[in-house]
C-alpha cells in the first residue's frame, strides 16, 4: 500500500529535501502551501520534485486549513515543519513566531486529534531550546531547556505540546531537536548561505566586504540532505521518542567563514566586517550535540563534513552568480 505524508513548510529547506525523500521512497506527498505573493516553490524545483507532489493550500495559523489538508490527504504520516524559522526577526515579529512556530504545532496535533489520531506526527524541535547554556557544553535529549529567543519559546511550547498530545491522547508524537543543518537550498538570511553567497559575489562579481554580527558564536552544522533522513526514521520506530540530531562537532562562525573563503582562494580576514548591526538582543553561544541516541536507536549518523557541505554551497552559489552574470 502506498503510504501518504503531509509536509507542512514544504517550500522550506528541510521540506523540499524531505519532499524529494519520501517521494522517492514511494510515497505519496502532500505540502501545505501558504499563500504567498510571489511564488516559494524554487526548492521543490532546484530538486526535480515539484511535479510530484500535490500542494494544498493552507496556514499553520489556521486550524480549519490543516483540518482540510488532512481530509483530502489522509495521510499517514504528518511532518510539522512549517515555521517563522529565522532566530533574529523573532524579535521584531515575537506574535507572528508564537502563533506559527508555536500555536502553529498545536493547531496541527488539534487537526489530528479531531480528523485521525492515528496519523504519525514528527515535530521539528530545535537546539535553540537548549540556549547553549556555559553550563551545558554538550547537550543531549537530558540536557535543561533555557530558550533565548522568541522562536526558542515558541519551538519549547510545541514541542511539550507534543509530548503532552501523546500522554494525553495517545497521539504518536516524535520529536527530532536537530541542530542546525544547511545545504545549497538555506535562506540567505542565515549565517552559512549569506557568506557563501557573499563569497560568490566577491569572487565573481565585485563585491567588496561582508558585514556579520557575532563571529564567535559556535554551531554543530550538518547538512540538510542527511537530516531529513532521521525525521523519517523517527516515524518508523515502534514508539514516539525525542531525539538529538546532531553532528558530535562544533565550529565558530570565523572558521566556517575561513572554510568557504579559502575554497575559492581568498583570505577572510581581509572581506569579513564585524557590524553590530547583527548581534542579537540575546545570543547562543555555543551549540554542539550528542547524537548517541538517535546513532544507537535509528542507526543515523551524519554523513557530511563541515568542509563537504561549505564547498557544495560555496559551488552552488558561484554557479548561481554566473548565471546571473550572463544574463546581464
Ligand atoms: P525554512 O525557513 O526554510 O522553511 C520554513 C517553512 O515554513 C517555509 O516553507 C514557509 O513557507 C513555511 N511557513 C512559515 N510560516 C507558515 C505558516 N504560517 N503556515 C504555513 N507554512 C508556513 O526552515 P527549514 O526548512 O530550515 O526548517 C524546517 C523546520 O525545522 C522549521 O520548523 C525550523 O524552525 C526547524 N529547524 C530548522 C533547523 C535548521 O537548521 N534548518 C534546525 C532545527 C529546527 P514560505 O516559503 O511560504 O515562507
Ligand atoms: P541560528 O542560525 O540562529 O543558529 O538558527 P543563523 O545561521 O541565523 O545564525 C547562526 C549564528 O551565526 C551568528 N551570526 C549571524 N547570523 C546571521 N543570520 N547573520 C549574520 O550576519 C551573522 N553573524 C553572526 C548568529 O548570531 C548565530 O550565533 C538556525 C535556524 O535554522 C533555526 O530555525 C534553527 O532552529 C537553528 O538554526 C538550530
Amino acid at each position: 500500500m502506498t503510504k501518504v505524508a503531509i509536509i507542512t513548510g514544504i517550500t522550506g529547506q528541510d521540506g523540499a529535501y524531505l519532499a524529494k525523500l519520501l517521494s522517492d521512497k514511494g510515497y505519496k506527498v502532500y505540502g501545505l502551501l501558504a499563500r504567498r505573493a510571489t511564488a516559494t516553490t524554487w526548492r521543490l524545483e532546484y530538486l526535480n520534485v515539484l511535479d510530484k507532489v500535490t500542494l494544498l493550500e493552507g496556514d499553520l495559523t489556521d486550524v480549519t486549513s490543516i483540518i482540510r489538508a488532512i481530509e483530502e490527504a489522509k495521510p499517514d504520516e504528518f511532518y510539522n515543519l512549517g515555521a517563522q524559522s529565522f532566530v533574529a526577526t523573532s524579535w521584531r515579529q515575537p506574535q507572528l513566531t508564537a502563533q506559527s512556530t508555536g500555536v502553529g504545532a498545536l493547531n496541527c496535533l488539534e487537526a489530528i486529534r479531531i480528523c485521525n489520531p492515528k496519523i504519525k506526527y514528527y515535530q521539528a524541535s530545535t537546539s535553540e531550546m537548549f540556549g547553549g547554556m556555559p553550563e551545558y557544553p554538550i547537550q543531549s535529549e537530558k540536557t535543561p531547556f533555557h530558550p533565548r529567543s522568541p522562536y526558542g519559546v515558541s519551538k519549547l511550547f510545541a514541542h511539550w505540546m507534543t509530548i503532552n498530545y501523546r500522554e494525553s491522547f495517545n497521539i504518536f508524537g516524535a520529536c527530532g531537536i536537530l541542530f542546525n543543518h544547511e545545504s545549497p537550498l538555506r535562506g540567505i538570511e542565515f549565517v552559512t548561505r549569506k557568506v557563501t553567497d557573499a563569497v560568490a559575489r566577491i569572487k565573481l562579481a565585485g563585491q567588496k566586504d561582508l558585514h556579520l554580527g557575532n563571529i564567535d558564536a559556535k554551531r554543530d552544522w550538518g547538512f540538510a540532505g542527511d537530516y531529513v533522513e532521521a525525521m523519517w526514521l523517527m516515524l518508523q520506530q515502534e514508539n514516539p521518542d525525542v531525539y538529538v540530531v546532531a553532528t558530535g562537532r562544533t565550529t565558530t562562525v570565523r572558521d566556517m567563514c575561513k572554510i568557504a573563503f579559502e575554497h575559492v582562494g581568498l583570505d577572510y580576514e581581509k572581506y569579513v566586517v564585524v557590524d553590530p548591526k547583527f548581534y542579537r538582543p540575546a545570543e547562543v553561544d555555543l551549540l554542539l550535540g550528542d547524537p548517541k541516541k538517535a546513532e544507537n536507536i535509528l542507526g543515523w549518523k551524519a554523513k557530511t563534513s563541515l568542509e563537504e557541505l561549505i564547498t557544495m554551497m560555496v559551488d552552488a552559489d558561484l554557479k548561481r552568480v554566473e548565471n546571473e552574470l550572463k544574463v546581464k
